[in-house]
């Protein structure tokens, strides 16, 4: 049976060209990280954001994404010039550091920030048995939520909460039957365009 659900088109379709875009996101379920960042980053250059103009900042868990995006919007140092393909080619969980091209795991470059125009917190959110999952969901979006009234700058929220392996794998493109699912990550990314569009047209 078709669904009623889902987004659609926007009336216009907006420009990244001149956006800048800040990616944070957990490390906890790795591969559905990878998947939704890969996707959240595709749209982006897509809709024509520069890849110097994208960031990605990973943080241990998503309890760690608010707290994180306040930062990078206030003006934690950025690093300049991430290479988004190296970084797909190459995503490493390991480090805190902002990651680049020519040399992941160096110190970062502090530069003077420019701001955000939108920033994507991404995280997955597994039920396990005990109450960690509805503390953590619960928490991490209504602080998401107060950061972008509170800064100005739209965060969307990337934060997958799935009752099963299964649903997370669906929601990133990965699913294990013959439906693989969708990605989310590409969904954000497109959000993120929309809204950063937004923002500096509504200032
Ligand atoms: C502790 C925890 C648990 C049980 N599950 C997840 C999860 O499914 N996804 C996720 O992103 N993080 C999880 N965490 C880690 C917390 O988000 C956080 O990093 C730690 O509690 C430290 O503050």
């Amino acid at each position: 049976m078709s669904t009623i659900k889902g987004i659609s088109q926007p009336p216009v379709q907006h420009d990244g060209a001149d956006l800048r875009v800040a990616i944070i996101h957990a490390r906890w379920n790795k591969t559905v990280i990878e998947a939704l960042v890969a996707g959240a980053i595709a749209k982006l250059k897509e809709r024509g954001v520069k890849e110097s103009n994208i960031v990605v900042e990973s943080v241990p868990g998503s309890f760690e994404l608010p707290w994180a995006a306040q930062k990078v919007i206030a003006g934690a140092h950025v690093q300049a010039n991430s290479n988004v393909n190296d970084l797909l080619g190459g995503l490493s969980f390991g480090g805190t550091s902002p990651r680049s091209a020519s040399s992941p795991e160096a110190a970062p470059v502090l530069t003077p920030n420019e701001p955000f125009d939108a920033v994507i917190a991404i995280g997955v959110l597994i039920k396990g048995s005990t109450m960690h999952f509805e503390y953590i969901c619960d928490s991490v979006s209504h602080a998401l939520m107060k950061v972008q009234l509170e800064t100005g700058v739209p965060v969307i929220f990337g934060v997958l909460t799935a009752l099963t392996d299964d649903q997370a794998l669906e929601r990133a493109g990965l699913g294990r039957g013959a439906d693989k699912g969708h990605n989310h990550g590409e969904d954000w990314g497109l959000a993120a365009v929309e809204m950063g569009s937004h923002a500096r047209r509504w200032a």
